[in-house]
């Protein structure tokens, strides 16, 4: 395929653009079903190189009517794509009931067909190195993995209480499960690995990753990971974020909340940084870091908006004065980006420099997406797509700051790359699209032989991190390292927090 569109489709308001790969022709058309041209527009000669392709990329945003359309240009022609006012309503609520099926410790019922399956993982945790025993079901399985871990259970609670917030609208319309309540099955999880004095487990998973089997099959001990600062400053934010957000529907719940939160930052700021590396004998998902300094700080400015304490604002001021305020990145392991976002909520001075920091973020990485709309193009890490739907936040949030167009576009971008715009042609949300991602390394999925629908897949991944990308990928150039197949979990895995920064971005857009 050599013209890439977004294979869910545009809203008649939306920016419209499709990639082309080569010299198709001087004039692209615009087909209505019946296979009649209803808009040409000229294609610019100038051509891009990326990824081994010379491409140009086309907009037909004049196309303002509804209905179902291709693009074609030459002998080619797209895959086909609506034109409708709710073109991503299904879709959002797929990447929302992705929680439900990712449920630990709880049934997955019948609703969910071949993926139901009886409570998993409730047996007691052991705290590594003791014979204490704990109780810590419940929460979401992290990815294609069973392991529960707090820093991105907090990244996943961060977004989807974003997307609520400037969005929910959008979010009312549910399926399986709706949001503010599966937040909360991930909430009451976190809560149980706060240990008595305030400091928070890492982790608690089997010793190692399990074969491909449905999760109450996976029958080994739970062990609970030694505490960290990363965990406990990642908990603390999460907890006196979420705490906001249940204020209204359950006062007693928010407050348990606030009051962890606040157990977690007294204990934090005694701690010398404790950064979490898999003891021996455990092999599971590490979410080791090199600082925790941007954890206690987003720490700091959530607590400072929960409670209005002189302690967490000073804190929290001189945090965000000593920041190079000129990008923002949103986790799992650098959590800045939610510092900036949050801490536009702060009163005064402080709110402006945060507001500021946001756009200045959005505007450094402007100059430098490429044709695909994407800020990344030599190097793309394991989980591209999480920093592309965490870029679009961003570019959502300067564009509601700002009014500029150009973030909204941008914004946009990231969604058209995801959805189907980028050079394998793929739409990246499992089961969706023309050219669905269909076999990901996710252990339910693999078991059933029936793939989740609504699963964000990594995506593209340079480095050659796993077998099948060496087998399948070998001298493909950045954008190009995906492959479609279960083992190749370096691209093709799938994660709570991939998921849900493409849910705020979806449900920002969707209001734009
Ligand atoms: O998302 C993580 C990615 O940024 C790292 O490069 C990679 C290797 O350390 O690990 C990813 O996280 C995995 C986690 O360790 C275990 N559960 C599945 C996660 C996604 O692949
Ligand atoms: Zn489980």
């Amino acid at each position: 395929m050599n013209i890439q569109v977004n294979q869910l489709g545009y809203t008649p308001e939306m920016t419209k653009t499709a990639v082309m790969r080569g010299n198709l022709g001087q004039e692209l058309q615009v087909l209505n079903a019946a296979g009649e041209t209803v808009l040409t527009v000229p294609v610019a000669a100038e051509r891009e190189k990326i990824w081994d392709d010379d491409v140009v990329v086309v907009d037909f945003s004049a196309l303002r009517e509804k209905g179902v359309f291709t693009l074609r240009c030459g002998e080619e022609t797209s895959y086909p794509f609506v034109v409708s006012e709710t073109p991503y309503e299904q879709v959002l609520m797929a990447l929302v009931d992705m929680f439900y099926y990712q449920r630990c410790g709880g049934e997955v019922d019948e609703r969910a067909g071949v993926h139901a399956h009886p409570a998993c993982h409730t047996g007691l945790g052991r705290v590594y190195g003791t014979e204490e025993y704990i109780e810590v079901s419940g929460g979401w399985h992290d990815a294609g993995d069973y392991g529960r871990y707090i820093v991105p259970a907090a990244k996943s609670v961060a977004d989807l209480l974003l997307a609520w917030q400037w969005n929910p609208a959008a979010l009312e319309k549910t399926n399986l499960t709706s949001l503010l309540p599966e937040v909360r099955w991930e909430l009451e999880w976190m809560l149980k690995m706060q240990r008595q004095d305030g400091a928070v487990y890492h982790k608690a998973s089997c010793a190692r990753f399990c074969g491909m089997i449905m999760p109450h099959e996976e029958q080994e001990e739970i062990i609970v990971s030694p505490v960290s600062t990363t965990a406990t400053g990642d908990f603390a934010a999460g907890m006196a974020m979420a705490s906001r957000f249940y204020q209204a529907s359950d006062p007693a719940f928010a407050e348990k909340m606030k009051q962890a939160a606040i157990r977690a930052w007294d204990w934090l700021v005694e701690a010398e940084p404790m950064l979490f590396r898999n003891p021996e004998g455990i092999s599971t998902g590490g979410y080791g870091d090199r600082s925790d300094e941007d954890e206690r700080l987003w720490a700091a400015v959530e607590l400072a908006i929960t409670c209005g304490d002189e302690k967490y604002l000073t804190y929290a001021a001189k945090g965000i004065a000593q920041q190079e305020r000129t990008w923002a990145p949103l986790g799992w392991g650098d959590m800045r980006g939610y510092v900036a976002l949050e801490g536009m909520q702060l009163d005064g001075e402080l709110g402006d420099i945060c507001r500021q920091w946001v756009v200045d973020a959005a505007r450094r990485m402007l100059e430098r997406v490429n044709a695909y709309g994407i800020t990344m193009t030599e190097r793309l890490p394991w989980g591209s797509n999480m920093n592309i739907s965490n870029d679009g936040m961003i570019f959502y949030q300067a564009w509601k700051l700002t009014g500029e167009e150009k973030f909204r576009q941008a914004a946009e971008k990231q969604l058209h790359y995801l959805l189907g715009v980028n050079p394998v042609s793929y739409c990246y949300v499992s089961c969706y699209g023309t050219n669905p991602m269909l076999h990901p390394h996710h252990r339910p999925s693999v078991a059933t032989g029936v793939c989740v629908p609504g699963l964000l897949s990594g995506g593209a991944a340079g480095g050659m991190m796993d077998a099948v990308a060496r087998e399948h990928l070998q001298g493909a150039p950045a954008g190009k390292c995906f492959v479609d197949h279960h083992g190749s979990y370096s691209t093709n895995e799938i994660c709570v927090y991939w998921n849900s920064p493409m849910v705020a971005l979806l449900s920002g857009v969707m209001g734009a």
